[in-house]
């Protein structure tokens, strides 16, 4: 059994050779991007096995994916070649050393991987894992995108534990519909990641983690982060968190899937007002807050991948929630104060010795 499966676009990302408006700057650096795909490399070199799972064209920037990704060690023997769609590409401008105020050029609008449907991918290959790790992203990129997501997040005997980042992407939604989507997901899902500023921004939270949670009460363990302050965690304790990492949440209710918008009726309202399902009863769990580590950021993105990557990483060994907030901690700051969306994770070992630091070395 593969530890972590991840499903979603990754892209040949350009970054500028210097800083400057997408107008000004004179030329570009290839690497590569994907938030699913950063969090399974992120993965596999911390040691773990890792999958991920896409569709690319049939073209050298979907020969530089697979070659690129599979270097880290990730299989990416289910990765589906499409001669008849391109590989998608995005260029990306500087911004802020804190990665804000930069501009983002998509080129991936009918690109392989938003062509991607429960029909032409290796469901069996999707559903190996022991955690199948998702995020809206893929939500965005088209209706049977979506469809998929929905159908994986679908509680059944095999399912894997379904880990979510909402990675709310506005450039990406061509419709309103996208925060009420993302919210139907994370509700379906067994551990989500969120920041603030997306809870924000998608549905107009304005309070901090315990206004979310009360928002997102569904989810085992819901992972609220704060930028550089940190990050709490909110575990459901008793009966749902005795499951088996590998087996199935036992769900007693489903949801009884959401319509997109341009898929047929009106979507309900935020917060799901039409939806049958009784109301859950609000977690009682004390929430879990560790501090981020202070770094000289080189760039966010990818920060919240690899914050991602060191929770799972610390998930799958079973270590205590505390100990998961540091391990993506670490993992967080390895990718911060790395150009690129990703960076060389401290080995296992010596993560493990920075996680038992006491609380002062933590701030
Ligand atoms: O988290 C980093 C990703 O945002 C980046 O690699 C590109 O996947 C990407 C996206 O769709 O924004």
């Amino acid at each position: 059994v593969v530890d972590v499966v991840a499903l979603g676009e990754s892209m040949v990302t350009f970054l500028p050779s210097r800083p400057g408006r997408l107008a000004d700057v004179p030329s570009f650096d290839r690497a590569i991007g994907g938030a699913e795909s950063n969090v399974a490399c992120m993965l596999a070199a911390a040691g773990h096995s890792a999958r991920w799972v896409s569709r690319v064209g049939a073209d050298g920037f979907g020969d530089h994916l697979v070659e690129t990704i599979g270097a880290y060690g990730v299989d990416v023997s289910a990765v589906r070649r499409d001669p008849a769609r391109p590989t998608g590409v995005y260029f990306r401008t500087a911004g802020d050393r804190a990665g804000d105020g930069h501009e983002v050029a998509y080129y991936r609008t009918g690109s392989a991987a938003s062509a991607m449907s429960a029909e032409n991918m290796d469901l069996q290959a999707v559903r190996a894992g022991r955690v199948l790790h998702l995020s809206g992203i893929t939500a965005a990129l088209s209706d049977g995108c979506f469809a998929l997501l929905w159908q994986l997040t679908a509680p059944r005997p095999d399912r894997p534990l379904i880990s979510f980042d909402v990675n709310f992407r506005p450039g990406l939604w061509r419709d309103a519909d996208g925060p009420r989507v993302l919210l139907d997901l994370a509700r379906r899902a067994d551990i989500v990641f969120i920041g603030t500023d997306e809870a924000h921004a998608a549905w107009g939270v304005t309070g901090g983690p315990a206004e979310i949670r009360e928002l997102l009460p569904e989810p085992e363990v819901l992972v609220v982060k704060e930028g550089a302050r940190g990050a709490t965690a909110f575990e459901t304790v008793g009966p749902r968190a005795a499951v088996p990492l590998a087996g199935v949440s036992p769900r007693a209710v489903v949801s009884p899937g959401a319509a997109r918008v341009g898929a047929g009726g009106t979507p309900p309202a935020l917060g799901c007002a039409t939806d049958p399902r009784p109301a859950p009863t609000p977690p009682t769990e004390q929430p879990t807050f560790a501090p981020a580590l202070t770094v000289d950021i080189a760039a966010a993105v990818g920060a919240g991948d690899a914050f991602a990557a060191g929770f799972l990483s610390a998930t799958l060994r079973n270590l205590p929630v505390g100990t998961r907030l540091r391990h993506g901690h670490l993992m967080a700051a390895a990718a911060l104060t790395t150009p690129g969306d990703l960076a060389t994770p401290p080995a296992r070992d010596h993560a493990d010795r920075l996680a038992a630091l006491d609380d002062a070395a933590w701030g």
